[in-house]
């Protein structure tokens, strides 16, 4: 399964995914910074339909609001 989430440093939902990502300790979620690359910003909307992070791809399937994201990752462990 792949795991990407679309974030930026400073927007607080996405430190609240990304602080409980790095508190599991898990290791299988790629960081995508949308203020930091175009092709990222463009894909989120494209593929996500709305520029709104945090955002959780799951298999290229786009998961918003960053207390879903956290409860789905807490019901699928890195395994
Ligand atoms: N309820 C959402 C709020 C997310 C949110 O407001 N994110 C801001 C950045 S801090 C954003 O992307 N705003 C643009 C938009 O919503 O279109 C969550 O908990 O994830």
């Amino acid at each position: 399964m792949v795991l990407k989430l679309y974030m930026f440093e400073t927007c607080p939902y996405c430190r609240r995914v990304i602080a409980y990502i790095k508190e599991s300790g898990r290791t299988d979620v790629e960081f995508h910074d949308i203020r930091k690359s175009e092709a990222d910003r463009l894909y989120l909307n494209m593929v996500g339909g709305k520029e709104q992070v945090p955002c959780l791809f799951i298999d290229e399937r786009p998961l918003y609001e960053s207390s879903d994201i956290i409860e789905w990752l807490k019901a699928h462990p890195q395994t």
